[in-house]
């Protein structure tokens, strides 16, 4: 059984919880405000990393197998480390911080199986962004109008 996985609790780290064996980690280089969910997004049965960049974009990182079960944290670590040796681009365009104050990450909520990611954008709007195995594509769905009311708030979740 996998939790809501993560958690921003410093300027310059954050924790995630990986699953019902209650390992967490502590992953620096990752800004304040950079979110990251840590489900399995690929689809085979192994938690992966979606976090937003530096650079304003949403990336994957694949998590390997660890033995006995569950996701090798070492994987999740460094790109380098990670199924395939490297990240890929999640999210390509309109994820800065500037742009996307506040993204999340939670379980599936349409029903396909695949995570899916809540964006609160700068004018207050709530977006709804179906997962995919790969790679977000669109903008998404606008759930909540601009409104003053989500962009005041510190988090989401
Ligand atoms: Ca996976």
């Amino acid at each position: 059984m996998y939790v809501r996985a993560w958690r921003v609790y410093s300027r310059f780290a954050v924790t995630m919880t990986v699953s019902a064996s209650s390992v967490s980690r502590v992953m620096p280089g990752l800004s304040r405000r950079a979110s990251s969910q840590a489900y399995d997004v690929s689809g085979d049965a192994v938690a992966d990393l979606v976090y937003r960049s530096e650079s304003g974009k949403l990336m994957l990182r694949k998590g390997k197998p660890a033995t006995g079960g569950g996701v090798d944290l070492v994987s999740l670590a460094a790109a380098a480390n990670s199924l395939g040796g490297a990240d890929t681009t999640y999210g390509a365009a309109n994820w800065t911080v500037a742009s996307v104050p506040f993204v999340m990450g939670t379980p599936d909520a349409d029903n396909d199986s695949v995570p899916d990611i809540w964006a609160v954008r700068s004018d207050g709007s709530v977006r709804f962004h179906p997962g995919s195995r790969t790679a977000l594509s669109g903008d998404g769905g606008e759930m909540v109008g601009p409104n003053s009311h989500w962009r005041s708030r510190i988090a989401i979740g």
